[in-house]
């Protein structure tokens, strides 16, 4: 009987330790990197704070920046010319996927203007944000909304996480 319990007591360790151990070999996903592959603009302004049109005679020519935390530009999209409200989402595919290495580091996402074809005129900035991915992480959600309730400017990045 003394030894049954003792082969029972060793049964259970050796349950319990493996239980240990498969949890030790699969943990739960912690992932420290992360790629963005595409960038939306699903809502924003199309008048400015004098609620007059980002251009004269024709729709807002969008494009979006990213900066580092050193204000440094890490991205720059191609113009989409002559946007509208009727138009939205615009979406940009980064052919190279932006990779991030340290999801801490703050960016800034900017949809601006392009008025290199008024020379009368430097690009409006339209809207933009500061964000990290820190805060984002929770859940790896492939979607993430960036936005502000205060402001009409919303972006959504495509990303996966690795
Ligand atoms: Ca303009
Ligand atoms: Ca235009
Ligand atoms: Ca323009």
């Amino acid at each position: 009987m003394k030894s049954l319990s003792v082969i029972l007591t060793i049964m259970l360790f050796s349950i319990l330790i493996s239980g240990c151990f498969s949890n030790y070999l699969y943990p739960e996903p912690e992932y420290s990197n992360v790629k963005i592959n595409s960038i939306k603009v699903t809502a924003m302004s199309f008048v400015d704070a004098n609620s007059t049109g980002w251009d004269n005679w024709s729709g807002p020519d969008l494009y979006i920046v990213i900066l580092d935390a050193n204000n440094t530009q890490v991205y720059r999209s191609s113009t989409k010319w002559d946007c509208s409200a009727s138009g939205l989402p615009y979406s940009w595919s980064l052919p190279t996927a932006f990779e991030i290495n340290n999801l801490s580091s703050n960016y800034t996402i900017s949809v601006y203007d392009d008025d290199s074809d008024d020379i009368t005129s430097n690009d409006d900035l339209i809207g933009g944000y500061y964000f990290n991915f820190d805060s984002a992480k929770e859940g790896y959600p492939t979607a993430i909304s960036i936005h502000n309730a205060a402001y009409p400017t919303k972006f959504e990045l495509s990303v996966i996480w690795y």
